[in-house]
């Protein structure tokens, strides 16, 4: 008979996931000779291939007490990590060594009614790409790649990221996973599990919510929290995220806080009484114990969640793009503000800061654009006097050291698209793609959306040039949108049209009626496509007039094409003025020229 899937299992009831590793090893009284020597005294990674007893007797007596899921000893066994050890080059080795001595284990144990899976480890490391620095994107990809494949080939049932403090180290972990997924040509369910410290958010500043946005396109078989706290201090974000999370929902806390000797009190039966409360509410599938938990821990919660059911309902969340913080895109938050001032071709001081290397002044300017409102930030280094690969790699690691809103990376290169994107926590919007060269460019940016996670502006501009009356734009916005959703399996909630616009204030006859094409466009558009969302970079309109004029026709557009439905503005956000408080007379005046109303 074949073992049921995990997720079938997890269908069934609440999966009990094996209790701590590193604190059953420092409470086992082994020496420096256990490790293989004084270098490596501390290295618990070490002992699959020195004590490889020491780690099946905990993984048994978990087994014993009830578990259904062991953890490989993996937690540091990443190259970068052993490094540390000066022994990077047995990464495939102990990794294979700790699957191995985990699946046996599972496997003695394993019966029809109570199967036994093994997940394969995947620790944070040492190093956070956002916080400490000291590795790259790139590298870490390849470590936990390498790390997969001998989880993999050691027989696991499903890889787990756990005690992720920093979002971007857990996007580099999980292209690194499917990158093995590709080369094993096996794929196995994915578990991420984050770290929120006392104070609310991750150590790279991220609450609950902005995590779980910023890797949902991952789609995990489970999401949830383990390690830094007892379960008390979990409680509100497992509620947040069990109200949100379309996968299983995991807790594995510590045994409470520890004390100033690094001892933790929490006993077997309250953290299972305080476990159970969060099962009681519908909130868990999975549920286990991290630091300071033991065999005994793990039984009191296997017996005392015997008696509850598993979440069985999904959870939901409107659209929302995420930095540090989330931005939900809502009927009554439209349209959302993007500030426009971060790009080199609408801001002089801007392109001046950039090319001087001033990255930290310049990130100022998007600050500031915050203050004012930006609920996002455009960042476009795109010029031909800038080295933009550069500017880049420089820039954004210092603009998100300033700002929390999410990032709209704007350049016409997919290169440097998705080098924006390795350094974006969050899930970022990518500025643009359109169909002026057929398929090209969906081609290029799509699989960056799906390895990284990201909304996508779609510019309706096909073969034939920019679509200008509403009919055109419907027609290109048709075929971008049945392309994207179906052909290259977008959200339809990620898609943002650009119906486009053109400088009604110039003068020039051919974009007089332009305005109004653009207003029915959006009011098309959303009729047709309600989960797509719309976006128009303001200033265009006004391309031309004097800088007063300009503010008032700005304003007045926005507040006719946000009547239209329009979701998101790209706007310089300290110069706009409400539609209310701006002079009557000038007001007609705007709306004579968006509305084409003038017989004169
Ligand atoms: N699975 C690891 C988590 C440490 S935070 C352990 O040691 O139990």
């Amino acid at each position: 008979m074949t073992k049921p899937t995990m997720k079938e299992m997890l269908e069934r009831r609440i999966l009990i996931l094996d209790g701590a590793m590193g604190t059953m090893i420092q409470q086992a009284d082994l020496g420096p000779e256990d490790f293989g020597g004084d270098e490596l005294d501390g290295c618990n990674e070490m002992l699959v291939l020195t004590r490889p007893d020491v780690i099946q007797g905990i993984h048994e007596a978990y087994l014993e007490a009830g578990a259904d899921i062991l953890e490989t000893n993996t937690f540091g066994a990443t190259a970068v990590v052993l490094a540390e050890y000066d022994i990077p080059e047995k990464a495939r080795e102990i990794n294979l060594a700790a699957a191995r001595i985990a699946r046996a284990a599972a496997d003695k144990f394993s019966t029809a009614d109570k199967p036994r899976y093994v997940a394969g480890a995947l620790g944070p490391t040492t190093k956070t790409l956002s916080v400490t620095g000291g590795v790259t994107f790139d590298q870490l990809v390849e470590d936990y790649y390498e790390q997969t494949v001998a989880l993999i080939e050691g027989g696991v049932d499903a890889i787990l990221l756990e005690t992720s403090q920093d979002t971007l180290n857990v996007k580099a972990g999980t292209i690194g996973i499917h990158k093995a997924f590709e080369s094993t040509g096996i794929t196995l369910p994915l578990m991420i599990s984050g770290t929120i410290e006392p104070m609310g958010t991750t150590l790279a500043g991220q609450n609950i919510e902005s995590f779980y946005i910023s890797l949902e396109h991952m789609n995990p078989i489970s999401i949830g929290l383990n390690c830094a706290t007892g379960p008390e201090f979990m409680r509100d974000h497992i509620r947040s995220l069990a109200g949100i999370a379309h996968s299983a929902v995991s807790c594995y806390p510590n045994a409470g806080l520890p004390d100033e000797n690094g001892n933790y009190h929490e006993s077997p039966a309250s953290l299972a009484k305080k476990i159970a409360d969060f099962a009681e509410q519908g909130w868990l599938n999975i549920a286990g114990g991290c630091c300071g938990t033991t065999p005994a821990h793990i039984r009191a919660l296997a017996e005392t969640l015997e008696n509850y059911a598993p979440r069985k309902k999904m959870g939901e969340h409107p659209p929302a793009v995420s930095g540090i913080e989330t931005v939900y895109i809502e009927e009554d938050n439209r349209p959302i503000m993007i500030g426009e001032r971060t790009n080199i071709s609408g801001s002089r001081k801007f392109k001046r800061l950039i090319k001087e290397e001033k990255f930290d002044e310049a990130s100022e300017i998007a600050r500031a654009q915050v203050k004012n409102g930006a609920h996002v930030i455009d960042i476009n280094l795109q010029d031909t006097d800038i080295d933009e690969a550069y500017a880049v790699h420089k820039f954004i690691p210092e603009v998100v050291k300033k700002i929390k809103v999410p990032l709209m990376l704007d350049s016409t290169y997919d290169h440097i698209i998705e080098l924006g994107l390795k350094y974006s926590q969050g899930k970022a919007i990518i500025n643009s793609i359109n169909l002026e060269d057929g398929e090209t460019k969906f081609e290029k940016i799509l699989p960056l959306i799906h390895r990284y996670g990201a909304a996508v502006v779609c510019i309706l501009i096909d073969e034939r040039g920019q679509a200008v009356s509403r009919e055109a734009k419907m027609e290109v916005a048709t075929r971008s949108y049945e392309l994207l959703t179906e052909k290259y399996g977008m959200n339809p909630e990620d898609i943002i049209f650009d119906p486009n616009m053109f400088p009604v204030g110039s003068g020039d006859p051919q974009y007089i009626g332009s305005a109004v094409e653009t207003i029915e466009g959006i009011r098309m558009i959303k009729a047709k496509y309600p989960k797509a969302k719309t976006i128009l970079g303001l200033s265009n309109i006004s391309f031309g007039l004097p800088d007063a004029g300009r503010e008032v026709l700005n304003s007045v557009y926005l507040y006719h094409t946000t009547k239209a439905g329009l979701d998101y503005a790209i706007v310089n956000t300290e110069k706009l003025e409400r539609y209310a408080s701006i002079p009557e007379d000038e007001r007609r005046l705007a709306e004579e020229l968006i509305f084409n109303t003038n017989d004169d």
